[in-house]
């Protein structure tokens, strides 16, 4: 077995864990994601599936059984839709969890860490930056859609498995926090970020204050709507929302925010170049056509009103986040230097100042999209 790999991990042990079928080619890092180690295991049977290996962060998800938990409730609640609907096909549109040899869905070797094993849907391309509107056409169809069919799942079968991931407030206590305890020194260095934050703490509390008032229903929602979490197949047609990790309650305008962050912009999270940083209004449209065309016939009208607070609030978060993981020394955040938080902060701190310019034009866009939507019939996916 071929190991291209920078962790000294034992990965035929941990493999040999799993109910696999072939042998093991090779495994390699894959993917750019900011909180598992994820591997490609390249099967050396050509009539035998690939999978995809992840060493699960327990210090980002403290509870892991509660994880997979959720996990195998969603993927079984997505398969079991998909299956009673003409012309779908659950093996390549939902992830399949490959069990361990004593039928668990994780395994956790001597040191402690955490392995699960995916399929690996062969054939599909995630994008870490979106290419045309058609991408974001199909990123709103994948999304929405994920959406609308667990509009009908019990919410209370589901563990939190990061409480508050998008309460506003609880973030701002942890930046907070990290302000005060300055444990890396470097909060001098952040002055003009900190006074950025300051300055829309009321504005950025709107959603949260709209839940608490029960004008905004609790869905369960994705939680993770970056572009790089949904697989498009060969001909960029969406195919499977992956990332299940935060699914979880939550409120439509974080999805659709979180996305339009990543899919309606053509610069990385972590653009340097500030001046770069735009919202194109093509690739926001074709998000939203695809996001309203599978959600619209279920959404109240607070909540399509409710969308462009999403806009905003979602680039702010994740600044946030990014500034207090800045603060407090990198611990939460795969960094690939040593200012790597800082510059993803204000990149995301810039997006939020242009999306405040433009939120006039964006909220018109959404309404206008929507009714065109409530009037069409609703489109099945297709
Ligand atoms: P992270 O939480 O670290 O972002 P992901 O679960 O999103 O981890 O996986 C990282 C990357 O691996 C994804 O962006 C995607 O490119 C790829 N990936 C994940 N699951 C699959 C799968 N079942 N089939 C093919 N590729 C996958
Ligand atoms: C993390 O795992 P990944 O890279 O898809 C983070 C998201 C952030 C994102 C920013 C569990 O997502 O909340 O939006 O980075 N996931 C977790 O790129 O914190
Ligand atoms: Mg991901």
């Amino acid at each position: 077995m071929q190991e291209t790999n920078s962790v000294s991990n034992n990965f035929e042990g941990v493999l040999s864990q799993f109910d696999l079928k072939g042998g093991i080619e090779a495994v390699t890092p894959y993917g750019s994601g900011h909180i598992h180690d994820t591997y490609y295991v390249r099967n050396t049977d050509a009539a035998c599936p690939d999978y995809l290996l992840q060493r699960i962060n327990h210090h980002v998800f403290r509870n892991v059984p509660q994880l997979m938990e959720n996990i195998q409730q969603v993927t079984t609640h997505l398969r079991n839709k998909l299956a009673g609907m003409p012309a779908q096909d659950p093996d390549r549109e939902v992830l399949t969890l490959i069990p361990t040899r004593r039928h668990t869905t994780y395994y956790q070797d001597a040191d402690g860490n955490f392995w699960r094993v995916y399929l690996l849907l062969q054939g599909t391309r995630s994008y870490d930056l979106v290419e045309n509107a058609q991408q974001a056409y199909q990123g709103g169809k994948a999304f929405g859609r994920f959406q609308a069919l667990l509009a009908d799942m019990d919410a209370t079968q589901l563990h939190e498995s990061i409480p508050d991931f998008h309460n506003v407030e609880y973030r701002l206590r942890q930046f907070e926090e990290a302000r005060e305890k300055d444990p890396a020194g470097r909060v001098t260095e952040v002055q003009a970020e900190i006074e950025f934050v300051e300055q829309r703490v009321h504005a950025m509390a709107t959603i949260v204050r709209l839940g608490r008032e029960g004008k905004l229903p609790l869905r369960i929602t994705h939680n993770d709507t970056k572009f790089n979490n949904v697989l498009l197949d060969s001909q960029d047609k969406a195919q499977c929302v992956i990332d299940l990790d935060t699914v979880m309650p939550g409120f439509v305008a974080y999805d659709y925010g979180d996305a339009i962050r990543t899919t309606a912009v053509t610069t990385p999270e972590d653009e340097k170049d500030l001046s770069k940083i735009d919202i194109d209004l093509d690739l926001f449209r074709g998000f939203t056509q695809g996001f309203l065309e599978e959600t619209r016939g279920s959404l109240t009208e607070q909540e399509i009103e409710s969308l462009s607070l999403g806009i905003t609030l979602l680039p702010f978060i994740m600044g946030l986040r990014f500034l207090t993981d800045y603060i407090d020394g990198d611990h939460y955040y795969k960094i690939h230097f040593p200012e790597h938080n800082l510059q993803r902060a204000q990149a995301q701190f810039r997006l939020v100042e242009v999306l405040e310019e433009k939120i006039g034009l964006l909220q018109g866009t959404i309404r206008e999209i929507a009714a065109s939507c409530a009037q069409a019939p609703v489109q099945q996916p297709n």
